[in-house]
């Protein structure tokens, strides 16, 4: 038997070998565009798309991944499965496996943030100060008056971020040292990891919508200042995509307001909400005998699918020992 690795369309391919020839389309690695640093937050929210992107860099890590044999992709393949099973019966469930994904996501969330730290730390005494930090993002360092408000309306909006950064930046500095140890810094760049920094992203996203004060940010709150226009019957195209992700992806409870948990999903990217979803969907696409559970024969039979999920890191995990390391 002969198997056969083709590259196409500039290595956005994944190689897997099951006694059969196989080409894949090049779909998997849809992520390989640059990224800037406006997709990084959306609407306020972090993108964790973006991180994974910035981490993983582009098409020097795809070409040493085709480099692996297909024989060693699959055996890597299995020993993910294994690792998945974490009751070892020989069967992922919908929980088993959006477990694994929150764990990768934290994983990578981690080695993201080991690498930024060292880039940050200019002076490489394992701590990253306020000072260093605005250099690193805006080359020299920057310090506005708490009180003064700017005249001009972009460099306002700009004086209100950078506040709230110092604040969360003070907030992860738990030990109070000046500067930011690894663990604190990862906690800054990621808050919505730890209790103790998303409590604090909570508070603030209160402070800033919740203008009735009740604790919760409903419907109206949540669309800000917009009014319609009332010379027409019907609100413009994104108050209608707004309001579908109010009712549909952040009021879970669907009591018409975000209470503070939901509220952390909307400003926050819900690592935990797509890990499900994930898991869900996998489940629902590769569970051949309705039992749902995969079992790796399954797996093996879609690995196109698995290999183009989270569950993988679209693959990725492939190629990183963490992930399969222990059972070769
Ligand atoms: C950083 O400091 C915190 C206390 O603020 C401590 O709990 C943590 O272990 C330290 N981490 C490292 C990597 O030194
Ligand atoms: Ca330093
Ligand atoms: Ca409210």
């Amino acid at each position: 038997m002969a198997h056969v690795l083709e590259r196409v369309e500039s290595l956005q391919m994944l190689l897997l070998f099951f006694g059969v020839c196989i080409t894949l389309s090049g779909a998997h690695f849809q992520h390989s565009h640059s990224p800037s640093s406006e997709e990084h937050y959306v609407d306020g929210a972090h993108n964790a798309e973006y991180d994974r992107e910035a981490f993983f860099g582009g098409e020097e890590e795809l070409e040493e991944f085709a480099k692996l044999s297909p024989e060693e992709q699959l055996l890597r393949l299995k020993s993910i499965i294994k690792k998945i099973d974490s009751n070892s019966d020989g069967f992922l469930t919908e929980d088993e496996l959006s477990s694994w994904i929150q764990q990768s996501f934290k994983h990578y969330t981690a080695e993201e943030a080991k690498q930024q730290f060292v880039e940050y730390d200019k002076d490489g005494n394992g701590l990253v100060t306020w000072e260093e930090y605005n250099i690193q993002m805006y080359d020299h360092v920057i310090d506005f008056d708490e009180n003064t408000v700017l005249k001009d309306e972009e460099e306002e909006s700009f004086r209100q971020i950078h506040l709230k950064d110092k604040k969360r930046f003070n907030r992860a500095n738990r030990d109070g040292d000046p500067g930011l140890n690894l663990t604190e810094f990862t906690d800054f760049e990621h808050p919505e990891d730890v209790d103790y920094m998303s409590d604090f992203v909570i508070e603030e996203a209160l402070e800033e919508h919740d203008k009735n004060g009740d604790g919760s940010v409903d419907l109206d709150e949540f669309l800000g200042d917009y009014n319609r226009d009332p010379d027409t019957q019907e609100d413009p195209e994104w108050i209608l995509v707004e309001k579908d992700r109010f009712v549909n992806d952040y009021d879970k409870d669907h009591d018409g307001t975000l209470n503070p948990q939901e509220l952390l999903s909307w400003v926050t990217p819900n690592n935990q909400g797509i890990a499900q979803e994930e898991a869900f969907h996998l489940i629902e696409e590769i569970d051949k005998d309705g039992d749902k559970k995969l079992s790796e024969a399954e797996i093996l039979e879609n690995y196109e699918l698995f290999l183009s999920s989270e569950a993988t890191d679209y693959g990725r995990q492939l190629r990183d020992e963490h992930f399969f390391h222990e059972e070769l």
